[in-house]
C-alpha cells in the first residue's frame, strides 16, 4: 500500500511497533498529539489532537490503512477520556467514511471486559464487563465502528488487546502478554486478508495460561508463535505471587477493576 497511519505514535506501543511497520507500506503517516523525535526515510509526522475534527480530516486524507493506537490509555478523568477516545473515535471514522474508508485497526482493550474472572474462558460474543470508564470509552469505540460496518461497510479490526509490551510484568499478564513480534504478525494478516469485515480479535500471545478464544478469526492466518510461559520464573522471582482473594488474582482486568472514577478538577 502508498500511506499507512499510525495514530498514538509517541505512546509506548506505538514508539515500539513504528519502526517495524516500514515493510507495509512505501510511506508511514506517523502522528500523536506529543512530539514525535526523529523521522526515519519513510515516515512523515502530523501533530493532531484527536479531539479537533478538522485536524482529524488532513490526519486521515489519503491514507489507504490506518492503525488507531492514539487515546487516553488507562482510567482516567472522564473530560479527557471524553476529548481522545469518544469524539475523537467519531472524528476518525467521520474522516475515514469521506476518505475513501482505509482498514481500520482499532486498539481495543482487555478492559471491556475486565470483569470477567481468571477462571472464566472468553469467546468473542461474551456481553461487554468494562471495568471503568477507560474500558466504557473502547465498549463506545467498538460500537461505534461495529456501526460504521454495518451502514456503510467500513472493516475494523477490534483487537481488545491484553498487555503488549516487551515482556509480561506480573503474574496477570502470564496469561494477557502480547508479543511485539506477535502484534506485528497479527497487523500484517489484518491488512493483507481479502475480507475482514469487523471480528473482535483478541490481543495475546500463545500463553499457556490465556484466557480468550480467537478460533473465529482463523480465517486471517495469525498464529501467535510467543508464549509468556517462558517468563514465568523471571516473575515468580521479581514479583511477589498475589493472594488468592486478591483483585489482581480475581478479575481479568487485575488493577484496573480498583479504580476509582477520577474527579474533575
Ligand atoms: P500510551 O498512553 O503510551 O499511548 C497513547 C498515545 O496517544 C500517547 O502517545 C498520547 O500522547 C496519545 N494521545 C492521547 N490523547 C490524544 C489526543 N487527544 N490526540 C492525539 N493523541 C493522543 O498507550 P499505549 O500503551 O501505547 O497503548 C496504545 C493503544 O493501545 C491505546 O489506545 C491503548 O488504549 C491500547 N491498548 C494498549 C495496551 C498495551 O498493553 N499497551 C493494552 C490494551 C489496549
Ligand atoms: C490497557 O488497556 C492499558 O492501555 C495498558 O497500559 C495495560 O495496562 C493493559 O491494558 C493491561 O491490562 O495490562
Amino acid at each position: 500500500m502508498k500511506r499507512l497511519l499510525l495514530t498514538g505514535a509517541a505512546g509506548g506501543l506505538g514508539s515500539a511497533m513504528r519502526g517495524r511497520l516500514k515493510g507495509l507500506a512505501e510511506i508511514v503517516r506517523i502522528s500523536d498529539i506529543v512530539e514525535l523525535g526523529n523521522l526515519a526515510g519513510h515516515e512523515e509526522a502530523m501533530l493532531c489532537d484527536l479531539g479537533d475534527r478538522a485536524s482529524v480530516d488532513r490526519l486521515v486524507k489519503d491514507c489507504d490503512a490506518i492503525i488507531h493506537l492514539g487515546g487516553i490509555s488507562v482510567e482516567d478523568k472522564f473530560s479527557k477520556i471524553m476529548n481522545a477516545n469518544l469524539l475523537g473515535l467519531y472524528n476518525l471514522y467521520e474522516a475515514a467514511r469521506e476518505n475513501g474508508m482505509p482498514r481500520i485497526l482499532f486498539a481495543s482493550s482487555n478492559h471491556t471486559i475486565g470483569y470477567y474472572r481468571q477462571d472464566e474462558y472468553l469467546d468473542q460474543d461474551v456481553p461487554l464487563k468494562p471495568d471503568g470508564l477507560y474500558g466504557v470509552s473502547k465498549c463506545f469505540g467498538e460500537a461505534l465502528a461495529r456501526m460504521y460496518f454495518e451502514k456503510f461497510g467500513q472493516e475494523t479490526a477490534l483487537v481488545r488487546i491484553g498487555s503488549c509490551m516487551e515482556k509480561p510484568k506480573n503474574h496477570r499478564m502470564l496469561a494477557t502478554w502480547m508479543s511485539h513480534d506477535d502484534f506485528l504478525a497479527m497487523i500484517e494478516c489484518i491488512f493483507r486478508v481479502p475480507r475482514l469485515g469487523c471480528p473482535v480479535i483478541w490481543g495475546c500471545s500463545n500463553n499457556d495460561t490465556r484466557w480468550w478464544d480467537n478460533s473465529h478469526v482463523s480465517y486471517l492466518g495469525w498464529h501467535p508463535k510467543d508464549n509468556a510461559e517462558r517468563f514465568r520464573a523471571e516473575i515468580d522471582a521479581a514479583v511477589p505471587r498475589p493472594k488468592p482473594d486478591e483483585v489482581v488474582a480475581i478479575y481479568q482486568g487485575g488493577p484496573f477493576v480498583s479504580d476509582p472514577i477520577f474527579a474533575e478538577d
